[in-house]
């Protein structure tokens, strides 16, 4: 049978979805009683559900769709080029012109001498090639023990073996025997919950420095590289002070260490920036790139290497890649995205108007009581839920249980904002206009004024001692 999906009622679409899909990071008999929401098309900034509700998506699908939804000239691009050459590989001494297309445009967009990309279907991919790409690298300078990679914990760097070892979600690691040997994380710089009695610049260099720790603990003759989002994501949009990077910097410089710069989400605006790399003034050897780099509309991922990095690995037949390493419609449609994105000159709009009025607006909602901290770097956001401000102070409950209940409201306003334990995260597309920030904000105050109401009723405002 096959299903025109919005002709089937709801619960037909929901029995079927729990009988046959699996959902990623989900509790799928639980879902399956719940109910999914089943979303059946999108323009711009709204999603609309087999139940004919628009929801208005501030997490631009999963970080990804920058220009926003329902571009026609994506799917023209696309049928374009499916009919002219829908797939051919990169192996075997062979090319095509939109793989050619999209890695030039890449290195003119990347800074510096990041000029050649090895292609990957998704971040998670691209996180796997750079592990080998940086072991190779120096197993060819005649350094094969320089293979550790540095992370830290509650980054996200992929689901797959190699990117969730590098990534340190300790729910990821409890699960299928992760991480692979010779990796090593440090701490998150998260002032707001681990930077007890210290100022947030004190607290930005102690945590810089683990690195520093780490490298001298290990080796500096084992250590390969250290993988950072500029600003973490997943984990919870969360904003180094500025003493942050400059140090990583500078360590990473001193000790003769690969920084690879996890791009995923930061890349293609998301900052106010091309590269979240501008934004945090770091100079990445090597930059994961996926999500906006197609926004989302072809799946499509890469790591941009350095000039050093490719005449190295160049001179070795690198033993890797994938069947749908540079996917000639995926990055056709990654080109004309890109395109868009460069003509609109939706990364300068977001720098000079979009991002400041959402600023301003997003600070504001400390004054509601459940707020303790809001962080926002570009259009991506994060407000951190605590029951006591002035103590910087954590809820009693397990971490996730208010945030749940919040993520609960939005959802119930047709928002979607995502929760993080208990901070509550945006990342809307990047073509939001200003209207459309103020009608977010509208559902916003809603959603956390219910959410305030229901956590009082539960007993839940309550610190944890
Ligand atoms: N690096 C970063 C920084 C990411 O955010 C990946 C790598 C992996 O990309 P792929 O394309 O393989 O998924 C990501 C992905 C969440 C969530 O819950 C975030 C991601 C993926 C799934 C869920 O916020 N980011």
């Amino acid at each position: 049978m096959s299903i025109i999906t919005n002709h089937v009622p709801t619960d037909e679409l929901q029995a079927l979805d729990s009988a046959h899909h699996m959902h990623p990071f989900s509790t799928n008999d639980e879902l399956g009683k719940e109910g999914v929401r089943v979303i059946t098309r999108a323009n711009g900034v709204y999603l609309t559900d087999s139940e004919g509700e628009d929801i208005l998506d501030a997490m631009a699908g999963l970080w990804c769709v920058n220009i926003g939804y329902g571009r026609d000239e994506l799917a023209d691009v696309a049928a374009r080029q499916m009919r002219e050459l829908p797939y051919y590989n990169t192996f075997f001494k062979t090319t095509h012109v939109p793989a050619i297309a999209l890695a030039a445009k890449i290195a003119e967009l990347a800074p510096g001498d990041l000029n050649h990309v090895f292609f990957a279907g998704g971040g998670s991919e691209a996180n796997d090639t750079n592990i080998r790409l940086v072991r190779t690298y120096w197993a060819e300078k005649g350094q094969p023990d320089k293979n550790i990679i540095i992370s830290r914990h509650n980054a996200y760097h992929g689901s797959s073996v190699g990117s969730a070892s590098l990534g340190g979600m300790a729910g990821m690691h409890a699960q299928g025997g992760i991480p692979i040997p010779d990796v090593h994380h440090i701490n998150q710089p998260d002032w707001w919950a681990e930077g007890g009695d210290l100022t947030p610049e004190e607290f930005g260099l102690t945590r810089a420095r683990e690195l520093e720790e780490a490298i001298l603990e290990l080796g500096e003759d084992r250590v390969a590289a250290f993988i950072a989002e500029p600003v973490q994501g997943a984990g919870g949009v969360i904003v180094a002070p500025d003493t942050y990077w400059p140090e990583i910097q500078r360590i990473c410089d001193k000790y003769d260490i690969l920084l690879i710069a996890d791009e995923v989400i930061c890349g293609f605006g998301r900052t106010g920036n091309w590269f979240g790399s501008e934004t945090v003034g770091i100079k990445p050897h090597i930059m994961t790139i996926a999500k906006g780099l197609s926004s989302g509309y072809a799946p499509i991922g890469g790591s941009i290497v350095n000039d050093e990095i490719a005449k190295v690995i160049g001179g070795t037949e690198f033993n890797h890649g994938y069947t749908y390493s540079g996917h000639p419609v995926a990055a056709a449609v990654a080109l004309e995205n890109l395109r868009i994105l460069e003509e609109e000159k939706i990364v300068d709009h977001v720098r000079d108007v979009t991002a400041p009025y959402l600023k301003e607006k997003w600070e504001a909602l400390t004054d509601h009581p459940l707020v303790g901290e809001a962080r926002i770097v570009g259009m991506m956001a994060s407000i951190a839920l605590t029951p006591d401000k002035a103590s910087r102070a954590k809820f009693a409950s397990e971490p996730g249980t208010v945030g749940y209940i919040c993520r609960d409201c939005c959802f119930a306003n047709n928002l979607i904002m995502r929760h993080v334990g208990d901070r509550m995260v945006i990342s809307p597309p990047l073509i939001m206009t200003p209207a459309e920030i103020d009608e977010m904000f509208v559902r916003i105050h809603k959603s956390l004024d219910e959410a305030q109401a229901e956590i009082t009723q539960q007993g839940l405002m309550k610190a944890a001692s």
